[in-house]
């Protein structure tokens, strides 16, 4: 009979993990030899690193809070169980980018996977400075792939429905995103907080922004009714574990089925939040300038190469249930086609700056704050960062029609940089 949920520590974590003869296989030795070390730093969840003889694991068991603000914030355990089956479709799509998955305890709300022993956590690396030569193209495939087959673009009506649904009581951790990310920055809300006095007057006028304000609730009602494609739903870049020639994509706890440019654009908004933040971390003005380019250049890249994989992916596409291809018979069909999908790709382009843009604004006047900005210890000149990341947010969710591509993009970071 399975066991009533109880968060774990190191000794019940074995016990539990020695009743598992693949990960027993995997870990070797005896229970008694494996060392368990609780290493979550993120804003949900008990994340362990299980080591015995033989090799490690990675456990990660929801808890029933937010762990961040405390028991007073309950969140169902039930996330794990989106989670799990979110990683189940990734690995479907794009199985070299998705950590492998040994165990799921629906009941514990525990998933055992791989411990990526030799990755790092994105936003840590992009801290210290360091280059990631498959970054751009590693999450540029996932994202096409895993968008663009969990669409209705690749597959049919009924499996969309059926993802829909399993997906859409993913409710609780939606709700997360529609309060954080798209109104409580714009309000006072009692867990906001920023970086004070220095931001206080900047605060107020985002307050205070009407078409701002209304942007953001624009794209909110897009959050809440565009079922697009399986989104992962928290893809900043501390969901991304890298080395020099490796890259997975974890974490998809908040996934469901909503716009596929909220994916993109968190990915684009971290590294512009990276981007800003590295006035905090280098060693004298300006000896960060190249790594500042490398973190343009990538986010140039991760859109090219979204862009191009995901309409290749598209063009070869024959089960869609929308724009069905038996319709397109003539050279004519094609063209008008073509022109269709350029028009899709270039409304996605504007719609993923402005989720990008919106999730760098949250990031620095809602709840839950970034540690590249966090670990700028001179709050002064945290502010200073803070307060350009606010202008190229801004820009992005209001300014996007008017780039002619992402090139443009770039330019108006790094002016509000200047
Ligand atoms: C209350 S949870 C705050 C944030 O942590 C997660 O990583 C998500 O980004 C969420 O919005
Ligand atoms: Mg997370």
């Amino acid at each position: 009979m399975a066991s009533a949920y109880a968060a774990v520590d190191g000794a019940r974590l074995s016990s539990i993990l020695s009743k598992l003869p693949e990960v027993g296989a995997k870990l070797g030795g005896q229970p008694a030899e494996w060392r368990v070390r609780e290493v979550g730093d993120g804003n949900l969840n008990l994340v362990f690193i299980v080591e015995g003889p033989a090799g490690g694991v990675v456990v990660k068991q929801a808890l029933p809070y937010v762990r961040l603000v405390g028991e007073s914030w309950p969140l169902p355990l039930e996330r794990s169980w989106f989670e799990y089956n979110a990683l189940v479709e990734h690995a479907r799509y794009a199985p070299r980018l998705t950590p492998k998955i040994f165990h799921f305890d629906r009941e514990q709300a525990m998933i055992v996977m791989e411990y990526l022993s030799s990755h790092l956590i994105m936003r840590k690396g992009l801290i210290r400075g360091v280059e990631y030569p498959r970054f751009a193209a590693d999450i540029a495939e996932f994202l096409a792939e895993t968008l663009f087959n969990t669409s209705v673009l690749a597959g049919s009506a009924a499996e969309h429905k059926r993802r829909v649904e399993l997906f859409a009581r993913n409710i609780e951790l939606c709700r997360i995103t529609e309060d954080l990310v798209f109104t409580d920055p714009y309000r006072e809300a009692p867990l906001n907080r920023w970086t004070r006095p220095h931001l206080d007057a900047d605060k107020r006028a985002f307050e205070k922004d009407s078409a701002l304000k209304i942007a953001a609730q624009a794209r909110k009602y897009q959050f809440l009714t565009a079922a697009q494609a399986l989104i992962h739903g928290d893809l900043h870049t501390g969901s991304i574990m890298l080395n020099e020639s490796d890259t997975r994509v974890i974490d998809p706890e908040f996934a469901f089925v909503g716009p596929i440019g909220f994916d993109v654009g968190a990915v684009i908004g971290n590294l512009y939040l990276a981007y800003c933040a590295q006035e905090g971390h280098e060693s004298s003005p300006g000896a960060r300038d190249p790594y500042r380019q490398w973190i343009l250049d990538q986010i140039a890249a991760v859109w090219t190469g979204f862009h191009d994989r995901f309409l290749a992916l598209w063009r070869k596409a024959k089960q869609g249930e929308a724009y069905v291809a038996g319709l397109v018979a003539s050279p004519q069909d094609e063209a008008a086609m073509e022109a269709e999908r350029a028009r899709f790709m270039r409304k996605l382009f504007e719609e993923s700056l402005a989720f990008g843009g919106l999730k760098m604004i949250r990031r620095i006047l809602g709840l839950a704050h970034v540690e590249d900005l966090e670990s700028i210890a001179d709050p002064a000149k945290r502010a200073v960062c803070e307060r350009k990341a606010l202008a190229i947010g801004r820009e992005l969710v209001l300014g996007g029609a008017a780039f002619s591509g992402i090139a443009d993009a770039n330019a108006a970071a790094k002016a509000a940089r200047a």
